[in-house]
């Protein structure tokens, strides 16, 4: 049984003009199509065959390279389409936005520090808000690597992401990865990310 391409809520135009259709095009049927084949193929004849990328996240130090890389942008990649609508409100709703007050001081604050991580993170990588217990904390990583990883530094249950390889905005954007960030906070998806708060 092999792994799906996940589909998008919206169309490839929908969070223009924040996102190029051209971009979410060749991210979402090029490069995230091209990781969800080869985590198929990675993890064919293995005990991992079946499994949903985030069944082997706990033990990704003991898999193989290809197993471990493709499944991390598999997951990592559905989790940063539904981070996004075109119908974005904004801000968060309660209880998220009182917990943001609480650890982060106010959502500018948040905000500010949120972008400060997407943008500092060296080379292709991601920037994360995670739930830790009943804690939140902002994180960056490296190439795959997300916090439900044995070997992410920080660890949590990731409410949302940002993608920031240069695939995900030099279309658009050239070498300003920090306007491209600032364009996402116009289709964050908080009801969302909300509902994960929640659940988590
Ligand atoms: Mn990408």
């Amino acid at each position: 049984m092999n792994y799906k391409l996940a589909e998008l809520n919206y169309s490839y135009d929908a969070l223009e003009p924040h996102i190029d259709k051209e971009t979410m095009e060749i991210h979402h049927s090029k490069h995230h199509r091209k990781y969800v084949d080869k985590f198929n193929e990675a993890v064919k004849g293995t005990i991992w065959e079946g499994k949903e990328p985030e069944d082997i996240f706990p033990e990704i130090s003991s898999v193989e390279k290809s197993i471990a890389t493709n499944a991390g942008q598999v997951y990592n990649h559905n989790l940063f389409w539904e981070s996004m609508t075109p119908d974005s409100p904004g801000k968060p709703d309660e209880p998220l936005a009182e917990a943001i007050n609480k650890y982060f001081g106010s959502f500018n604050d948040f905000q500010e520090e949120f972008s400060g991580a997407a943008a500092t993170q060296f080379g292709s990588g991601w920037a994360w808000l995670i739930k830790d217990g009943d804690k939140l904390v902002i994180s960056s990583t490296s190439n795959h690597i997300n916090p439900l990883m044995d070997i992410a530094e920080i660890k949590g249950f990731p409410l949302f992401c940002i993608d920031v390889w240069e695939h995900a905005y030099y279309l658009k954007y050239k070498n300003m990865r920090p306007v491209f960030i600032e364009a996402f906070w116009n289709i964050v998806n908080w009801d969302e990310i909300n509902r994960r708060y929640k659940q988590a």
